[in-house]
């Protein structure tokens, strides 16, 4: 396989002016006629006319109306063209209904609809498919189907045909085509200067009454951008489309979102208020990129965190805005750590702008995305709100239609506030997460704080430089009293101290608040001050930090010294949960703990061999502490759960719902379940169903729910993935292989839809004690299904491959097991380009 390097680029020999192209929709024959304008491009030295097109019969080609026969390959076609501008057609047949991948024009429940980004427009028509070429497209879709939409503002329509105008120059991988028997959840918006905007979501006949929620948070956030950023919906009409079949969350077509309908639909009695949650975040992350993606957008994929860690950004700043800012944060924090830490620190580790790949979508990483956002908040940290605010007016205002790179989006930083960042650059070129070491020193009144930074090796840069930190620190006095407030130190040395004079005794910081910046501190702290801070902290990232700390020290105490659960974390867990003054939601994050696969990440970097099996117990061990420990508060905590009135999916009502349900759950190790059976029975709404029903899956329980659960919900698919992903996730790690391949069995595993592939399968990788099996059953029975799915839907199975990173982490049989299957993996014949790839960096 061809490796592409940021280094490399070149732009295009052409210049597009116009396309127009017209679909014939038929499942297996669907013609595509195109008609584009194209120009030299004067800043082009290369001059090879090469289209992009894959999986295309080309049926005829004309340059100026004369007929051509241009040099095809299974990647695209050459033709030598004049040294002025010209008008190129194409007809090509394309046969969506076998296009199984998802990528181009596909086929699903009978819905037309596409997938283009990054590379699948080319499935579709010979094109410069690249992000940097952009024109106006014209569309007209003839098919007999009541439904036909594509991008922009519809100019016409009759009976089996429309036409859809887009007048925003806009990249290929922007384009849309949904075609149906859909039905319209409609409302409108009109934005602040007057225009109105036609807002449809478009479902299948029967999930109708699943759109309200979507639509509602879409008119939020086109308040939000414009209160927020100033940015105004620019077009007449912005449609959006559920589809079951999907490989990702949603994607942002220019005036047409195309979503994955566990992404949009949504009601009380069939979604999670966790549910609810990333959906508005969804539908808020895909508007804001009609700015920051759409109207500005990348000049080549390299620079793909331009548009997604902005974006990621700037859904987060909305979330916030709607919801708690502390909870969103913490949750944000906890996604970091479990997603891309193990990213950071592992073989697929990468740049935030990555400099090389093989098959770009495989960098739709939690690195790029959600790494990529807290560069942009250290960014912002590190200027101030309102020099942010004063760089992302210049950002809207000089880049307005461009296609442009991460040195464009810093410049416009550099150029308002004057400041040099080529140090903080290293954040978008150097992979790995930082540590950060603290030392401290007390004399004579006067306090030094000592930061030290390195980072680790990482494929490909051994070495790294130090990068510039932000680092927010308060101090607090021997009573607990903040005797500083949060201040900014700025780290840019390998190693730099800092000092806070006049303070009456030595205080105890708070280093890091609100998580200034992705890195790991190394802060030796006593069981005690980690107490303490959780007592008085005034920040509430930190204060859950403290109590993070102490859970996480406790379980790795027990896990590598048989120690006892610390009564420090019991008796100040116990504290923070008595006081009613606290937010439900954010009580109920203090009673998470690390992952088990966080767990065994930090063993591993202390130098311990991780033992999934002494986790697990280590982690049940300490849940049955803390149930007996808080034994008498449970019930008046569980209670929170039983709101007033009827269901919202608001911060509030979730908030207490999360309380009561981990409330239920420490109940349940107690009572054995008792309490959780009358909780299902008596659940109307699914946030308190499925928490019931973990509740007795956890306990050994709840056959005879399961079983009444599929019964309730086998017509409704996104809940059935939830019923494939529970049982899995939550079984016990001896049973869990199993469970897993007696589910793929069931009649219900449509295992070519990404959403239940994932259900089942990412269960398992889920299940940390159950996926490492000492059998190794879980690893052949995951390598099983990606051989199989890997030929149906690369995207899909690539992705998942990811189950494997850690895989160096554990003993020495555990990886022979899994190196045995990723070589069977590796060895199958016609492997595709995505799965070969994140395989061989996973090995190697
Ligand atoms: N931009 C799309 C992701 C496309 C993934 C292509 N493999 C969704 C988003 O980030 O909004
Ligand atoms: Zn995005």
């Amino acid at each position: 396989p061809t490796t592409i390097y940021l280094k490399d680029y070149t732009p295009f020999g052409y210049i597009v002016d116009s396309v127009h192209l017209t679909f014939d929709l038929a499942p297996h024959a669907t013609r595509v006629k195109s008609r584009i304008a194209f120009r030299p491009n004067p800043e082009a030295s290369d001059k090879t006319f090469f289209l992009h097109g894959e999986e295309l019969k080309l049926i005829r080609a004309s340059i100026d109306g004369a007929e051509v026969t241009p040099d095809v390959t299974d990647k695209g076609l050459t033709a030598s063209v004049p040294d002025a501008p010209f008008v190129w057609e194409a007809e090509v047949e394309i046969d969506p209904g076998n296009n199984t991948a998802l990528e181009g024009l596909y086929m699903s429940n009978g819905m037309y609809c596409t997938q283009c980004e990054a590379e699948g427009f080319r499935k579709i028509t010979y094109y410069p498919d690249r992000p940097d070429v952009m024109s106006t497209f014209t569309v007209r879709i003839n098919g007999n189907l009541p439904v036909l939409l594509s991008n922009g503002n519809p100019t016409g329509k009759g009976k089996g045909w429309a036409e859809w105008t887009d007048p925003w120059p806009k990249p290929a991988y922007l384009f849309a085509l949904v075609a149906g028997d859909l039905v319209a959840h409609s409302d409108g918006f009109t934005t602040k200067s007057g225009r109105h905007v036609d807002l449809n979501l478009w479902v299948r006949p029967g999930d109708e009454g699943k759109c309200a929620f979507g639509m509602e948070a879409l008119k939020k956030s086109m308040k939000w951008d414009e209160d927020v950023y100033g940015r105004e919906y620019d077009l007449d009409v912005f449609n959006i489309v559920a589809v079951d079949d999907f490989n990702m969350g949603a994607m942002e077509n220019k005036g047409l979102n195309i979503f994955n309908s566990s992404a949009v639909l949504a009601s009380p009695e069939t979604s999670t208020d966790a549910n609810f949650e990333r959906i508005e975040a969804i539908i808020a992350h895909e508007y804001f990129h009609n700015w920051t993606g759409n109207r500005i957008t990348c000049r080549d994929w390299f620079q793909l965190c331009l548009k997604e860690g902005l974006t990621v950004f700037r859904d987060a700043q909305f979330t916030s805005d709607m919801r708690s800012a502390p909870v969103k944060r913490i949750n944000d924090v906890i996604e970091l750590r479990a997603r891309q830490f193990p990213e950071d620190n592992g073989p697929l580790a990468h740049p935030v702008r990555p400099e090389s790949f093989q098959e770009i979508n495989n960098f739709y990483t939690a690195t790029v995305y959600e790494k990529g956002a807290e560069v942009i908040g250290m960014l912002k940290t590190l200027v101030g709100d309102e020099a942010y605010a004063k760089a992302l007016d210049l950002y809207f205002e000089r880049h307005d239609g461009q296609a442009c790179t991460i040195e464009d989006w810093l410049k416009v930083f550099e150029d308002t506030t004057g400041r040099d960042l080529s140090q903080f650059k290293r954040w978008y070129s150097q992979a790995g997460t930082p540590r950060v070491k603290v030392e401290e020193d007390w004399a004579d009144g006067t306090y030094t704080l000592t930061l030290s930074q390195s980072t680790p090796p990482t494929p490909g840069q051994p070495e790294k430089l130090p990068q510039v930190i932000p680092v927010a620190v308060g101090l607090l006095g021997p009573n607990g009293d903040e005797v500083r407030g949060t201040e900014v130190l700025e780290l840019t040395d390998a190693r730099q101290s800092f000092t806070f004079e006049g303070l009456a005794a030595k205080p105890v910081p708070s280093i890091l608040r609100g998580f200034s910046a992705p890195v790991i501190l190394e802060q030796d702290s006593t069981p005690a001050q980690r107490a303490f801070m959780l007592a008085h902290d005034t920040d509430p990232f930190n204060r859950w930090e403290a109590g993070r700390a102490l859970a996480t020290e406790t379980l790795l105490g027990m896990i590598t010294r048989d120690a006892a659960p610390g009564s420090d974390y019991l008796d100040g867990l116990l504290a923070v949960m008595r006081d009613d003054a606290l937010d439900p939601a954010y009580r109920a994050l203090m009673l998470g703990l690390p992952t088990q696969s966080e767990l065994a990440g930090m063993l591993h970097d202390k130098g311990v061999t991780p033992d999934p099996m002494a986790i697990w117990t280590a982690v049940e061990t300490l849940r049955q502490a803390t149930a007996q420990h808080m034994q008498d508060l449970l019930p008046r905590l569980h209670s929170q759960s039983l709101v007033d009135g009827p269901y919202r999916p608001d911060a509030e009502q979730s908030g207490k719902r999360a309380l009561g349900s981990a409330a239920l759950a420490l109940i349940s190790r107690l009572d054995g379940g008792t309490q959780a059976a009358t909780e299902y029975a008596r659940a109307d709404n699914m946030t308190l169903q499925l928490s019931a029903l973990s509740c007795l899956l956890k306990s050994g329980k709840g056959e005879a729910e399961l079983a009444a659960f599929y019964e309730q919900w086998r017509h409704d698919r996104l809940v059935m993935d939830k019923w494939f992903g529970l049982q899995v996730a939550l079984a016990s790690p001896d049973r869990a292989p199993e469970i897993a391949r007696r589910l793929t069995e069931h009649p219900d595993f449509n295992w070519k839809n990404p959403n239940r592939f994932r259900a089942l399968m990412g269960g398992l990788a889920m299940n940390h004690a159950g996926f490492h099996h000492a059998s190794g059953a879980s690893y052949e029975l995951l390598a099983d299904w990606l051989i199989r799915l890997d030929p149906v839907n690369p995207q899909t199975t690539a992705r998942m491959c990811s189950a494997f990173q850690t895989w160096k982490r554990y003993d020495a049989d555990r990886q022979d097991l899994i190196r045995a299957q990723l070589i069977r993996i590796a060895e199958t014949p016609d492997l595709s380009r995505d799965t070969t790839e994140m395989i061989s960096r996973i090995l190697a």
